[in-house]
């Protein structure tokens, strides 16, 4: 981020019936419910939205680049505070959501000191409290700590699926984050603060994510996609997609293979985790002077293939796709066991014992595990890292731009790149499923460029990259060859397949 500090403009947009067109009705709705529900008008609205990933997928708790984008489904926040701290030390948290058969309203007493978060419940107000404390943080931090936050009544309305590789439960604690700060009195918002106090927060209801989804729901701009980085610290900047004839389309396709990351971190997502964060210890162990720890950094585990990278290049002139060409390399030659690694196997590998393995890799989040597969991780890391600089490169280096004659090849590229990743992910990283596979081959085959799982993967979305011309021949192709032969309620056809334009972050709409 360049010199100015973006900050959310704390009640950027004055919300009236009739700014927001069509999402009117939807605002309408939640206003109208606020009242009948608490007795009392909404004074904002808190909004972050859901994203997609085009491509970078899994490499951002590596701390390597990834572009997300924004998209329209968002989570909205109507809220309202009491004008003083209560004085009994504690404040009162009223949550309630639109859709209370599936998440019911809840009151929660909040002593001033802390929140605690349970979270072995998959409860849906563990993510406003994984807001709350990470808001709190800043609040504390500016205030001094015995910071008295205010009551809050909340009334939620999510329009991204869950568990659907959208991110929704980075948009819930982002914009939860977001109406803490504003109901407790703070008129600019640090975006760089918010995004970081919302991954770690999020870290507190049980998956060890990496930053890509809040930094994509707090940053996101209309138009445009988003290079999200996290060295030497978090930054985010627009990209944008050049001007092609027929204009170029992100596909969101739903799966409906449910993946509740709470449920399957052990075995999927926090396993990958250790996968990559040991990678990374034996890599530097053998590859970097003996004694050359790895930095501690803003990896989930407080280390990172990252690390080790910076390690092994710390002084070195070499490009960076250089650099992750030569780590390809060193990576097939030095994690050579395609079977996997054991526990002992690493301690081994790294020089520490088995019980310091397990002490430092295995403990923070459950995970179950007999063979860690480090080569395979650590190939699909540095390889996506690399496509994500070529993909960018495509976009941005004027020498590579579409002129009239090749828009074709031009996206063509692009697609290859994502379907590369699509590849990896299914091979490599082992975190795409039959039907994700199914639906990626129908989209290509209908006319797409690329085609992808999207998200943490394991069922959830698909992403395609499709020529505007395409559109209807690639949803009609999905609907007979996929949805058709699985039982779909009208309402999961109807949000099966979005077209997704680059829509705005979070923001904050006062209610006048
Ligand atoms: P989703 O599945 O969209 O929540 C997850 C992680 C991201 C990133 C992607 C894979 C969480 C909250 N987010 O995204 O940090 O690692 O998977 O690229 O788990
Ligand atoms: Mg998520």
């Amino acid at each position: 981020m360049s010199g100015s500090v973006p900050t959310v403009n704390a009640l950027q947009d004055i919300y009236t019936k009739q700014s927001l067109g069509d999402q009117g009705v939807r605002w309408n709705k939640l206003l109208e419910k606020f009242q009948a529900t608490y007795g009392r008008p909404a004074q904002f609205v808190s909004r972050s939205p859901g994203r997609v990933n085009i491509i970078g997928e899994h490499i951002d708790y590596s701390l390597y680049s990834c572009l997300p984008m924004g998209m329209t489904h968002d989570v909205i926040l109507a809220v309202s505070t009491d004008r003083e701290p209560s004085q009994d030390g504690t404040y009162k948290l009223k949550l309630a959501n639109t859709d209370e058969q599936r998440f019911a309203t809840r009151e929660f007493d909040v002593p001033f000191s802390e929140v605690e978060i349970d979270a072995t419940q998959h409860e849906w107000t563990n993510y406003f409290k994984a807001g709350l404390r990470g808001a709190l943080q800043l609040l504390r931090k500016k205030h001094g700590d015995d910071f008295k936050p205010k009551s809050m009544q909340v009334l939620m309305d999510g329009t991204v699926p869950a568990g659907g590789g959208l991110s929704s439960s980075a948009a819930f604690v982002s914009a939860s984050a977001l109406a803490v700060m504003i109901a407790n009195g703070e008129k600019d918002v640090d975006k760089k603060d918010l995004t970081e106090v919302a991954i770690v927060s999020e870290r507190a209801v049980g998956v060890n994510s990496g930053g890509m989804d809040q930094s994509a729901s707090i940053f996101s701009e209309k138009g445009s996609a988003l290079l999200v980085s996290f060295v030497p610290s978090l930054s985010a900047r627009p990209v944008f997609f050049p001007k092609t004839d027929p204009e170029l389309c992100f596909m969101v396709a739903q799966s409906y293979v449910t993946s509740n990351k709470q449920v399957t971190g052990p075995i999927h997502y926090n396993l990958r985790v250790v996968e990559c964060s040991m990678a990374a210890a034996y890599l530097n162990a053998k590859l970097c002077p003996s004694g050359t720890e790895l930095p501690k950094d803003a990896g989930p585990l407080g280390v990172s293939i990252r690390g080790f990278h910076e390690n092994y290049f710390k002084d070195t002139k070499k490009s960076m796709p250089g650099q992750l060409t030569k780590l390809i390399e060193l990576t097939k030659s030095t994690l050579t066991q395609e079977e996997g690694y054991t526990t002992e196997e690493v301690a081994s590998g790294i020089g520490i014992t088995t019980d310091e393995v397990i002490a430092r890799f295995m403990s923070s989040f459950p995970v179950r595990g007999e063979r860690f597969k480090l080569r395979q991780r650590a190939l699909h890391v540095f390889t996506e890292a690399l496509r994500v600089l070529q993909f960018l490169s495509l976009l941005e280096d004027t020498s590579q731009a579409p002129s009239s004659d090749n828009t074709v090849e031009f996206n063509a590229k692009l697609g290859k790149l994502m379907n590369e990743t699509q590849d990896s992910c299914r091979e490599l990283y082992e975190c795409s499923c039959p039907e994700i596979d199914e639906m990626c081959t129908i989209a290509r085959e209908a006319g797409g460029y690329g085609s992808r799982l999207t998200g943490a993967g394991w069922g959830g979305c698909s992403v395609h990259l499709v020529p505007a011309d395409k559109v209807e021949d690639i949803r009609k192709a999905l609907v007979e060859k996929y949805y058709s032969k699985r039982k779909f309620s009208a309402k999961e056809m109807e949000a099966a397949i979005v077209v997704s334009r680059p829509m705005n972050g979070s923001a904050v709409y006062k209610v006048v």
